[in-house]
């Protein structure tokens, strides 16, 4: 006799059209999504979501992070519930799937649950965390980091953004800043399915990734000082070329990346310059150094030889520098429990799969702080993500959320 829920299955295109229906909301200028966190955007891809949860019985929670929870009641209210999801918000070039269909499979185990008349004991939760993205306001996972007790809750509402205009009241301005308070729910999981953003499932051929670790983070804010001078008038020899220091700064970050290849990386995403005009020397640059390994001691070297190599290169350039911890967390071990739980769904369900390191950072690694959790990812196309052309396939889209299906469904215990 097959066991409860063994051949439970999601309805593939209720979740495609889904995600296409997010995706309409914030669009980019090049067929993905500019959905970033707190703006008016946002609001709108919340609120469809939760007409949606809303639609399936579910009961929406809100906390002081902007944070979303879904619950669909368990048989035993007592129990503690599963949690899944990931987030909505996406980069200003971002794809259409990089979190979104975390939390859209999560809708979809509901959806399907309900189609089958299926009570589970523990109640499960869908999950939005505000702000993973990290772009518009750094550092990323910023509400899951203050849920798990990383950030404080005051700091986080103070972070500014280019604009000067801060966090805490975007987030009230757009009308998502909740009451409940934060970190105060308890989980009895937590799985999140997420896009590879890179290129080993694909190249290999495999339908699920079995994340057992996510690697460490390291963000450095760097500004360099020189003098703004006229880039016609002035001489070589004069010139304190803010610019020219960043350049050789990033030079260095590249070869302290290759130096532990082939599991580190190294880049700067964010660059400002200063005042940014065609004929003005750079007086003054700021930018991120984004450093990670799945070794926390590669990553203590990097950040060392780059404090030190930049120190270096600004003294004998003559330039000012200052160095800034703008985010950052330590390699995560995902919970065995969980792992298994994903392992032994895409096993039973017979998608092809292998164990994986995530390269990028999660909601997920901060939860594991504070709760059992691990990981789901499905390949993208050529590995690409955090870019407008980030595409999946159905057929992967629909292995993902079938084996968190399966394992959320599991941890949650069917009642026959
Ligand atoms: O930076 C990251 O890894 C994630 O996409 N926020
Ligand atoms: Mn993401
Ligand atoms: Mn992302």
């Amino acid at each position: 006799m097959t066991a409860p829920g063994a051949n439970l299955k999601i309805n593939p295109e209720r979740l495609w059209d889904s995600l296409m229906e997010m995706a309409k909301i914030g669009p980019g200028v090049a067929g993905g999504n500019n959905r970033q966190t707190v703006t008016d955007e946002d609001g709108e891809g919340r609120a469809l979501f939760q007409s949606w949860c809303e639609a399936e019985g579910m009961t929406m929670g809100l906390d002081q992070m902007g944070t979303m929870f879904a619950r669909r009641e368990g048989t035993d209210p007592d129990a503690l519930p599963v949690y899944v999801g990931s987030h909505l918000d996406t980069q200003p070039t971002g794809g259409k799937y990089d979190g979104v269909l975390g939390v859209l499979a999560g809708l979809e185990i509901i959806r399907t649950l309900n189609e089958l008349c299926i009570k589970t004991r523990h109640p499960i939760v869908v999950t939005n965390w505000t702000n993973e993205e990290g772009t518009r306001y750094a550092p990323a996972m910023l509400a899951s980091g203050v849920f798990a007790g990383i950030h404080s809750q005051d700091w986080a509402y103070g972070i500014e953004d280019a604009a000067g205009l801060k966090f805490g009241d975007e987030l009230a301005r757009i009308g998502w800043r909740g009451d409940e308070e934060v970190g105060a729910r308890k989980m009895h999981a937590f799985f999140e399915l997420h896009i590879e953003q890179g290129p080993i499932l694909e190249s290999e051929g495999k339908d699920i990734g079995v994340v057992t670790h996510g690697q460490g983070l390291s963000w450095t804010q760097i500004t360099i000082t020189g003098k703004d001078s006229h880039t016609g008038s002035t001489p070589m020899p004069m010139r304190k070329n803010a610019g020219l220091g960043m350049a050789k700064v990033l030079e260095l970050v590249d070869e302290i990346a290759w130096s532990h290849a082939p599991d580190a990386v190294g880049a700067a995403g964010h660059i400002d310059v200063f005042p940014n005009s065609r004929n003005v020397i750079p007086g003054r640059v700021v930018f991120t150094v984004d450093l990670r390994s799945p070794n926390l001691a590669v990553i203590e070297d990097m950040e060392a030889r780059l404090n030190a190599g930049a120190q270096k290169i600004c003294d004998e350039m003559g330039l000012g520098v200052e160095f800034e911890k703008v985010g950052g967390f330590d390699p995560v071990t995902f919970d065995e429990g969980c792992v298994n739980a994903v392992r032994g769904a895409a096993e039973r369900l017979g998608y092809s799969h292998r164990d994986l390191i995530s390269g990028a950072g999660h909601d997920a690694c901060w939860i594991n702080r504070v709760a059992p959790t691990s990981m789901v990812m499905c390949p993208c196309v050529d590995g690409l993500s955090h870019n407008e052309a980030e595409e999946i396939s159905r057929e992967w889209a629909t292995a993902g959320a079938d084996v968190l299906m399966h394992a959320v469904v599991e941890t949650a215990g069917i009642e026959v």
